[in-house]
């Protein structure tokens, strides 16, 4: 009888383990979404004088309202898979440098986010939110980083009231998330197997989703189009 029980036991382990193996295959099954963003209508930048340390800002800036690249490609439009749990990622980094935010836009897990000062003058991190508790707070020159925490998904706007044309994004997005680049792609990588919904969002162009049948192991190329509103 204890023989048995005993085998039984062995059994059930074996078992658990070709489990366990089957589904680790299955996580690691995923594929790439190539994501190709357009936009037809002409760039749109906002150029402004600048008379406000202008040793670091310059004496002219450019608010990048639509950002486009070779073949029409829109850079910094914000690409997610919300289906796509489980996104690892290193630190989120953005640097206040010649008085903007660098990078312009951001696409983070929740968590947290370094904010750099290597302009070493006075900026001030001006947050608009609403899922994720609001932040005014001065960085000074001497503080070179600063870290803040965005843990809801949300879109939030970044400005700095020392130097009004300085604006960021910073989009939380718990799937998996990109930005186009200046050719207007992003890469969206171990997004599980079959069907997923793709969300795009822009600053100014506003939103759209697509719906993407996602191949084990090989790269699923998907493009849309946005138009001036
Ligand atoms: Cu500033």
């Amino acid at each position: 009888m204890r023989r048995a029980l005993t085998a039984g036991t062995a059994v059930a382990l074996v078992g658990g383990a070709a489990m366990w193996v089957v589904s680790t295959a299955g996580a690691q099954g995923g594929g790439t979404v190539e994501v190709e963003g357009k936009y037809s209508g002409a760039p749109v930048l906002e150029k402004l004088k600048v008379n406000k340390d202008t040793e670091q800002c310059g004496t002219e800036t450019v608010i990048e309202k639509v950002v486009v690249g070779s073949n029409k490609g829109l850079a910094y439009a914000v690409v997610s898979a919300p289906g796509a749990k489980g996104a690892t990622k290193t630190k989120t980094v953005i640097d206040q440098h010649g008085c903007k935010f660098v990078p312009h836009v951001v696409a983070m897990p929740p968590g947290e986010v370094e904010l750099k000062n290597s302009d070493g003058i006075l900026h001030n991190i001006h947050t608009y939110s609403t899922a994720n508790p609001p932040i005014n707070k001065a960085q000074p020159k001497f503080k070179k980083t600063m870290t803040e925490k965005f843990e809801k998904p949300e879109i939030i706007k970044l400005t700095c009231d020392v130097h009004s044309w300085m604006i960021g994004w910073v989009a939380v997005t718990p799937g998996v998330a990109a930005v186009t680049d200046k050719d207007g792609v992003a890469k969206l990588e171990n997004v599980p197997a079959g069907k997923q919904k793709i969300q795009v969002w822009h600053e100014t162009l506003g939103k759209q989703e697509k719906d993407v049948d996602v191949k084990a192991g090989a790269t699923t190329k998907i493009s849309f189009e946005m138009k001036s509103k």
